[in-house]
């Protein structure tokens, strides 16, 4: 029997990416639930196989571990090609990769960095916390969305005609701007049809 296990961080949106996508593929794996909020990340079992002590990891039937949420996530892409997520073909491929790197750096990125060094709750997580370099960053999301908007009138998806994980990244960094308080605007029509569309998927919930 397969012994492979997925410790999982909740609500926390890097471990939410990994599941997304496991949904969108139709793959089970067991799941260890970490409780982050009481730092359980820190110590025992997360720190035992990862040094960085964060989550997702993920721990293979041979006891190999696998960390960084796109790393798991291409892992399974290998195992279970269908439905692609990483694109298609040389150029879907490239693509794919382009718009999750620049989703992941431009939008996902500054909205961790808003919500760990603003919000009270992350004063223990993130070791200096400097509020200014919250703040700066909300602005820098809110630039990027524009863009993405713009792109967003071109076509259904972030790279392209398909669905992918470029957008499992901009589903769960928009979800992220609540808590990180940052809100998208309105006007931002294309980005505010997609999100509701990723949202509205069964994997949203994963
Ligand atoms: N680059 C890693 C980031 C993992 C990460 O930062 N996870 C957060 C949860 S979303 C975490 O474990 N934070 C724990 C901490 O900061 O103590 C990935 O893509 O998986």
């Amino acid at each position: 029997m397969s012994s492979m296990k997925l410790y999982d961080g909740g609500r926390a949106p890097n471990p939410r990416r990994v599941r997304i996508f496991l949904a969108e593929k139709g793959i089970t794996v067991p799941l260890v639930p970490i409780d982050m909020g009481a730092m359980e990340h820190r110590g025992g079992e997360v720190a035992e196989r990862n040094p960085l002590r964060r989550l997702p990891v993920l721990e293979l039937d041979d006891g190999t571990v696998l960390c960084e949420s796109v790393a798991i996530c291409r892992y399974f892409e290998e195992l279970q090609p269908e439905p692609a997520l990483f694109g298609r073909g040389a150029l879907g491929k490239a693509q794919v990769e382009m718009w999750q790197r620049r989703v992941e750096q431009n939008l996902f990125f500054p909205v961790s960095q808003a919500f760990r060094h603003v919000h009270p709750a992350m004063k223990e997580w993130e070791v200096p916390q400097v509020p200014e370099w919250g703040e700066v960053n909300k602005p820098k999301a809110l630039d990027f969305l524009v863009l993405l908007d713009a792109e967003l009138a071109l076509r259904e998806f972030a790279a392209g005609d398909e669905f992918s994980i470029a957008d499992i990244t901009g589903l769960v960094a928009i979800d992220f701007m609540k808590p990180a308080r940052i809100t998208v605007p309105p006007e931002l029509t294309n980005v505010v049809r997609w999100h509701s569309a990723l949202k509205a998927r069964p994997s949203a919930s994963a």
